[in-house]
Order: structure tokens, then C-alpha cells, then sequence
């Protein structure tokens, strides 16, 4: 099995955070988007989307997305369990993943494509998209926000991949992209402190 990882990549950093959270170690091969190595035909075979991270297993079987990746991780390795236990808890890490895909990671990606000097060559970037993602990503820290306000982690009481995704989600979008989150957001600082200070955030 093979692991196709990006460093500076928001995407492969959740599934490293993942795997150092559940103490596993998998080979990985650095692939870099900055020449477009992933763009080339035998990466586009291994995910026509062209993104990584992608998991490659022994058999020729490539899986990419990365909570895709996790999710495969958690059934072969379920303790500590990252999805949740029981029906409940796993609808509401699944809720939680899905509001931090489509409420954070998609303006700010937005953001990076539309607004950011580093994509200019890629797209015909239209700076008004980038400023409408700007908004819809505040809103998404504020969701995050308010939820921390109850709950020390993303999903309620434990650790999930939630806040993997999200620090990795945070990271990228506070640092590269140039989209932090208002300074009053105070539940969502302690949190972003607290999840950093866990030794997964460094993978
Ligand atoms: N939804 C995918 C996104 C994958 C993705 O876009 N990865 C970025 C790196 S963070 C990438 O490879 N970008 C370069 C490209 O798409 O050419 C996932 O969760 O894995």
C-alpha cells in the first residue's frame, strides 16, 4: 500500500492528522501539484479528478478523497473510533463533515481560486467569487463557533475526523489562502489551540 501525499496540501494533511491519531503508519511518496506530477496520465488513472491524497493498495485499487481514505483506515483500525459509535453519534460526525466540506472548505477553496496570485495561471479568476467566499466562509467559522460554544470537540464530546478536517481546513485557509476567522470567535480559538497542541497536528 502506498499513500500519494502533498505536504502542503489541505486534503493530505487531514488523512496524515488521521492516521498519527490512530497511531498508524502507512509509506507515502510525495507527489508534487506545484508541477502538476498529478495531473499527468498515471496519476489520472489512479483518480481521474486529479486530486491528492490517494491511496493506492496492494491489489491496483486506488482510492482517493480524502475522508474516502480515512474511512477505510477506521475499518481496519477501529480504536480509537474517529467516525463515532453507535447510529447516532455516527450521523452526527457525518453531519459535522459534510457542514465543514460545504460551509468552510468549499469557500475557502473558492477563495484560493478565485482570489489567490498562486491559481491566477490556472483559471480565469473572478475576484467577485473570491470576495462572495470570503463572506460564506466567515459564516462557516461562526457555525464552527457556535458549536464549540457546547461542545469541546466538532462532533460533541470526543475527538473525531471532524476536527481533523477542520484543522487542516482552518490551517489552510487562516494561512495560505489569507481567509481567517474573526478575532471574536473565541469557542472556535480555544478549539484551533487545543487540537494544535495535539501531537497528530503536526503530521
Ligand atoms: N475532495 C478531495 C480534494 C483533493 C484535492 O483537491 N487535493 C489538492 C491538494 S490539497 C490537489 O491535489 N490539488 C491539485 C490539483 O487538483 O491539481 C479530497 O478530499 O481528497
Amino acid at each position: 500500500m502506498i499513500l500519494y501525499d502533498y505536504p502542503g496540501g489541505p486534503n493530505p494533511r487531514r488523512v496524515r492528522i488521521f492516521l498519527a491519531e490512530k497511531g498508524i503508519a502507512v509509506p507515502m511518496e510525495t507527489v508534487d501539484i506545484m508541477t502538476r506530477r498529478n495531473r499527468q496520465p498515471d496519476f489520472l488513472e489512479k483518480n481521474p479528478t486529479g486530486g491528492i491524497p490517494i491511496l493506492e493498495l496492494d491489489d491496483g485499487t486506488c482510492i482517493s478523497e480524502s475522508v474516502a481514505i480515512c474511512r477505510y483506515f477506521e475499518e481496519l483500525h477501529p480504536e480509537p473510533p474517529l467516525f463515532g459509535t453507535g447510529a447516532k453519534q455516527r450521523a452526527i460526525v457525518e453531519m459535522w463533515l459534510r457542514r465543514v466540506e460545504l460551509n468552510l472548505m468549499v469557500p475557502i477553496g473558492m477563495v484560493w481560486v478565485h482570489g489567490h496570485p498562486l491559481t491566477a495561471k490556472l483559471i480565469r479568476q473572478i475576484p467577485e467569487a473570491a470576495a462572495q467566499n470570503r463572506v460564506r466562509a466567515a459564516m462557516g467559522y461562526k457555525l464552527l463557533n457556535d458549536q464549540l460554544a457546547e461542545n469541546e470537540f466538532i462532533a460533541g464530546d470526543a475527538y473525531s475526523v471532524v476536527d481533523a478536517v477542520a484543522l487542516a481546513t482552518y490551517d489552510f485557509g487562516a494561512g495560505l489562502v489569507g481567509v481567517p476567522p474573526e478575532d471574536d470567535l473565541t469557542h472556535l480559538a480555544c478549539w484551533h489551540a487545543a487540537v494544535s497542541a495535539r501531537p497528530s497536528a503536526t503530521a
